[in-house]
This record gives structure tokens, C-alpha cells and sequence, in this order.
């Protein structure tokens, strides 16, 4: 690792600020290289580009990658649970699966050398993020099955920290293992870094009682205005960092000390971003989904995998040296985003606002039914204690208020129900923010 005249330090200097055509150099050579295989190896691949009526040599130019079709998550569930495999089961050396709300999850598999990538790309976006080898990192994110756990562990072994495997839940434990054993880095969600928070409060800790000084959070959308309470809450840096297990787990992008988007590892993934609907390239400045090729994965490697995250990229260079383009925070993904009466809702448009109201915690749900032929959206939203115990007529006053801003940021009607302080549901793991209930009918 070297240091530079940089906010952070950089950990893989040789890849991470390479010139960009010689990235794209290393990029289209690492796709010839992934599509020709796969197309040996997974029948599965081979039939998709022979129907597509492109072969692995027509791949000449980036802009080829074009010409492949999308991979999406019901082909990998179609293929469950080793037909996707590019390797025979006995080189791999982790299995792991993705959290699938519905029907059978996606299995995901590793080989010696993607493990040895995996490591080193956590490695890379936790030392932007401010971790170095005299950390104490506690991780907070469930180590069965889910890529969150493993990916981290193994990244900051990598960098040389000590490494507190806690794993997600048991919240009391996870305070007083903080307070006594004293991390300097938090690994976990954003949601459940406030629900930590909240317990430390609690139990009558204030950030000085702790030696936290870095949060690594990612595995959710989360907006800026959360970033600013966590901070506060746990007097920390506070980063975010994305992946899915479909790609690697952790490690396809991560902040550096700018914070100002997050830097994707460019030489082993090819990012695309494009129009949900159309399937073309996205206009820039416009909205997109993020379309993911895996360059370097040896045991899984997706093609064009299409992620429905939705971000806008950042093209301009980064005042830390990385050459890499960036992703801005996640508006959501496409199935978060609520369709009611035919606008566009989406839960960081409320986790917006909850932040900028007082009397109120940013835990909210959104839950949307249809009656007859209409939507109807509720927003519950958790109050604080203080407004609780308050009298009523403040009470009213913020719910108008905050019905008001809602309504203004979301441009649909909707039922605001103000609850109790701690009765909607919080998980060491993702955030649910929403329910649809027209799903089901
Ligand atoms: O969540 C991998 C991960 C673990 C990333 C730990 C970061 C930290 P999956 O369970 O497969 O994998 O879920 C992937 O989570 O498609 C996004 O919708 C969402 N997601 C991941 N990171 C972020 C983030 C892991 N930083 C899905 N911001 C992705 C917003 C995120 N959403």
C-alpha cells in the first residue's frame, strides 16, 4: 500500500489510478478473454449468444459488449442450483447464496483466486474508506450465507486489521462488545448502525464512551441526510460501499475520503447504465440501472447482469487520484420503486424529509394496497420518544407539518399514521421500508 497526497490512502495504486485507456485496454482484453470462455464452458452462455447470433470473436471493441444479451436474476434462478457454474464444483472453495425474498436463492460460488480478487477489491475500498492495519473491526453483518460477513472479514484481514466476527443481532451484545473491546471500525448496515445507535443511547453511552472513528455501511439504500445522523449518533466517518452477490458480494464500488460517490473497480467489472425500459445506453445526467459484466470471476461470472439498481455516474475525476468513474448513492432499486396511481415513488424520497423534521426517527414503512381499482399508500412513521410523552396539540403540529413536506416530495396523496417510538421492526440486516400488498392480489 502507498500513501498519496490524498484524503485517503490507496491501496492498490498500480490499478486503482491507472490511465483510463490503459484500463480500457485491460477491460477489453479481460472480456475477450471471459466471454470465449464462458461460452466453452456454460451451456448456458453458449446458447444465449448463439441465439443472439454472436460469437466471442465479434467481441473487438468495448462497445461490442452491446451485442451480448442481458443475464438477469430469473436465469440464475432458472439454472439453479449449478447450472451457472464455470468451473467443476471441486475447484471451488466457497459457496455462498443471495438473500432471494422469493423463491429459491441464487447460489454463488468461488474459486481460490476470486476469493483472492474478492480480498483484495474489500481491501481497496475499506483503505478510501479510512481503515488501516492498526484497526479493530468490528462486523456487525450475518456471516451465513449472505456475502457481507466473509467479504469484509476477509478484506480487512487482508489490509492487516484485527477482525471482531460478532456477526448481525443481539444488539445489547454488540454495544458492550463495542464499549469494552473497543473497535475503531463498524461494519454493518446503515439501518442497523442507527438501531446500534439507539441501544448505546440506551444504555446510557454517548459516542466519548467509545473509540469508533469509521463506519463501513452498504448492503441498502441510504441517502446523505442519513449519512449526517449517523454520524452524529456514533461520532463517525461514516462510507458507503456496494456490491451484490450475483457480481462478487462487497467490493464492486466504495467511497473514498471525498465521499462524493463511490469508485468502481473498473479493471474487474464492467459497468454499463442504462434505460430500464429501453435497455439503452442511459443519457448522461439521466437515471439508469446498473448492468454489470464480471471480467475476472473464475467460478460465476455474470454477463450484462442486469442489477436494477438505480444511480446516476459521476464521469469527472475524483480529487483522490482513483481514475475510476463513480455511482452516486442508490435511489433504489427498480422493484422498490412504488408505482402509485402512476407516479414514481421511492423510500429515500421519504427517509429525505424524516431527516429534516424534528419530533420524528428516520424508521418508516410504506405500505400500498389497492382498493377497487385505486392505490392507496400509507406512510408509518416512528415518532420520537420526546413528542410522544408531548402534548397533543405539538403532536398535530408536526404531523400537518410533516404530511405537508411528504406530500410536496412525493406528489400523491397518502395516509400518514404517526407510531410509537420502537415499534417498527428493525434487523441486523436490510431494511424492510417497503410492503406491497397489490403484489399479492
Ligand atoms: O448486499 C452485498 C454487500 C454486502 C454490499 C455488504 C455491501 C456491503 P446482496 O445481498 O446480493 O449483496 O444484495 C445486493 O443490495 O443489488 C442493491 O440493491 C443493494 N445494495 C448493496 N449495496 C448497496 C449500497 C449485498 N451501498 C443488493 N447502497 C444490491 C444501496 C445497496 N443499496
Amino acid at each position: 500500500m502507498q500513501d498519496v497526497a490524498c484524503p485517503s490512502a490507496i491501496w492498490d495504486i498500480e490499478n486503482e489510478c491507472m490511465s483510463i485507456d490503459e484500463r480500457k485496454a485491460l477491460q477489453l482484453q479481460r472480456l475477450q478473454t471471459q466471454v470465449a470462455r464462458l461460452y466453452d464452458r456454460v451451456p448456458f452462455y453458449r446458447e444465449r449468444l448463439d441465439s443472439a447470433g454472436v460469437s466471442p470473436d465479434q467481441i473487438r471493441s468495448l462497445d461490442d459488449v452491446r451485442r451480448l444479451p442481458f443475464t438477469t436474476k430469473a436465469d440464475l434462478r432458472d439454472h439453479y442450483p449449478y447450472g451457472m457454474l464455470a468451473v467443476p464444483l471441486e475447484e471451488c472453495a466457497r459457496l455462498h447464496c443471495s438473500t432471494g425474498t422469493t423463491g429459491k436463492p441464487t447460489v454463488v460460488a468461488y474459486t481460490k483466486k476470486d476469493m483472492e480478487i474478492w480480498s483484495d477489491l474489500v481491501a481497496r475500498f475499506a483503505t478510501a474508506a479510512g481503515v488501516h492495519k492498526h484497526d479493530l473491526v468490528q462486523i456487525a453483518f450475518g456471516y451465513g450465507l449472505f456475502t457481507g460477513g466473509f467479504g469484509l472479514h476477509y478484506g480487512m484481514e487482508r489490509i492487516g486489521a484485527c477482525v471482531l466476527p460478532v456477526s448481525g443481532g443481539n444488539t445489547d451484545r454488540q454495544v458492550q462488545l463495542l464499549h469494552d473491546l473497543r473497535a475503531s471500525v463498524l461494519v454493518c448496515t446503515p439501518s442497523y448502525s442507527l438501531h446500534i445507535a439507539e441501544v448505546m443511547k440506551h444504555a446510557g453511552l454517548s459516542p466519548k464512551d467509545l473509540n469508533l472513528r469509521v463506519g463501513l455501511f452498504g448492503s441498502e439504500p441510504w441517502t446523505e441526510e442519513m449519512r449526517t445522523e449517523i454520524e452524529a449518533r456514533l461520532g463517525i466517518s461514516a462510507t458507503d460501499n456496494y456490491g451484490l452477490s450475483e457480481i462478487i458480494g462487497p467490493g464492486v464500488a466504495g467511497e473514498c475520503g471525498e465521499k462524493k460517490g463511490m469508485h468502481f473497480q473498473e479493471d474487474h467489472f464492467l459497468v454499463e447504465h442504462i434505460n430500464p425500459q429501453t435497455g439503452e445506453e442511459a443519457k448522461p445526467g439521466e437515471l439508469g440501472e446498473l448492468v454489470i459484466t464480471a471480467l475476472t470471476r473464475e467460478a460465476f461470472a455474470a454477463i450484462r447482469y442486469r442489477t436494477r439498481d438505480l444511480c446516476y455516474l459521476m464521469d469527472e475525476p475524483c480529487p483522490c487520484g482513483r481514475t475510476t468513474r463513480r455511482m452516486t448513492k442508490l435511489v433504489g432499486r427498480s422493484d422498490d420503486m412504488l408505482i402509485i396511481r402512476g407516479v414514481n415513488v421511492y423510500p429515500s424520497q421519504v427517509e429525505q424529509v424524516l431527516l429534516k423534521m424534528s419530533g420524528v426517527e428516520p424508521h418508516y414503512l410504506l405500505t400500498v394496497a389497492r382498493a377497487g381499482a385505486m392505490d392507496h399508500l400509507e406512510i408509518k412513521v416512528e415518532m420520537q420518544a420526546a413528542l410522544f410523552s408531548d402534548e397533543m396539540k405539538r403532536l398535530h403540529k408536526i404531523e400537518k407539518e410533516l404530511e405537508h413536506r411528504l406530500h410536496s416530495a412525493l406528489g400523491v396523496s397518502f395516509k400518514l399514521t404517526l407510531v410509537e417510538p420502537g415499534t417498527l421492526e428493525r434487523g441486523a440486516g436490510k431494511a424492510k421500508r417497503v410492503l406491497d400488498l397489490r403484489k399479492k392480489e
